[in-house]
């Protein structure tokens, strides 16, 4: 059996489930909100990581079915993470190209606003560079609809993409995400420290947030964090986890 007969199986026996990455502020340290990020929890195979089952769901279309069902269980989880917290938090989802280009998104996205009634401007969607460059004219008109949601757009993996500058000025984005390769050999890399440093530098005057992913060190969250990054997401404060232990981390960080 390939592993693309057995996801459909695993849609029908439910071993899909989501994981959470606490996204922190660099100053204080708290949880400000969380990336979704999925998992197959096969009975055999055990945990099988999304880089091999993605991509399957992407060429053969069930990315739609499972990113319906990661979005509107993401919002509805939120809701009782900011009961636990006591405090306004948000949620970020990943959006596959395919996703994005699926006719029937917006749809998608209004019935897990109205399932679980999160406010929009609680939802971060993460977006690539390249699912903007494929059509930028229907992803204008698809951002514009995002916004009148309040949903905010986060560019993920910034920096590795196919990045003409340009859809900073043409697309309504709100959140850049420095990919954790720029991050990796801070602080003694100084390419890296310059990249980040522009990065940081664009954001500021373009009004963006920041989150450095893959903040794995002390010295690389003191890095950023004087340079003016607001949030950081990485193994130093917090692996993807499960809900369960998400609400744990959040009973402690009051
Ligand atoms: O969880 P992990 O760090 O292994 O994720 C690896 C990749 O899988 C990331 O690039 C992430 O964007 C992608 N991924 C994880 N969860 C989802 C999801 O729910 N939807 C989509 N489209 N991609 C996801
Ligand atoms: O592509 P995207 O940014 O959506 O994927 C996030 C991926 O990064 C997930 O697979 C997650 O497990 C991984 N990740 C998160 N924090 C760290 C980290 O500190 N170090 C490393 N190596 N990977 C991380
Ligand atoms: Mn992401
Ligand atoms: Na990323």
């Amino acid at each position: 059996i390939s592993l693309e007969a057995a996801m459909f199986q695993a849609v029908r026996e439910g071993e899909f489930l989501l994981y959470y990455q606490p996204i922190v502020s660099s100053r204080t340290r708290r949880i400000e909100g969380f990336e979704t990020l999925m998992r197959w929890k096969h009975p055999t195979l055990g945990m099988v990581p999304p880089v091999r089952f993605i991509p399957i769901a992407e060429t053969n279309g069930l990315i739609n079915m499972l990113g319906a069902w990661a979005l509107k269980s993401a919002l509805v989880q939120l809701r009782q993470f900011e009961e636990v917290a006591r405090r306004d938090l948000y949620i970020s989802v990943n959006i596959s190209p395919r996703q994005f280009r699926n006719d029937r998104f917006l749809s998608v996205l209004d019935d897990a606003l109205a399932f679980s009634g999160t406010p929009g401007d609680k939802l971060v969607l993460e977006i690539t560079e390249g699912t903007l460059m494929v059509d930028p004219a229907h992803a204008e008109s698809i951002l514009g609809k995002m916004a009148e949601r309040r949903a905010r757009i986060a560019i993920d993996d910034f920096g590795t993409g196919y990045s003409s500058l340009a859809y900073l000025k043409r697309f309504p984005i709100s959140v850049l995400k420095i990919d954790r390769a720029f991050i990796k050999d801070l602080p003694e890399s100084s390419k890296d420290a310059a990249i980040c440093n522009a990065v940081l530098d664009i954001a500021k005057h373009l009004n963006l947030s920041v989150v450095a992913e893959g903040v794995e060190t002390e010295e690389q969250l003191d890095y950023v964090e004087t340079r003016g990054c607001d949030y950081v997401q990485g193994y130093l404060t917090g692996k993807p986890m499960s809900a369960h232990v998400a609400l744990a981390a959040l009973k402690e960080d009051l």
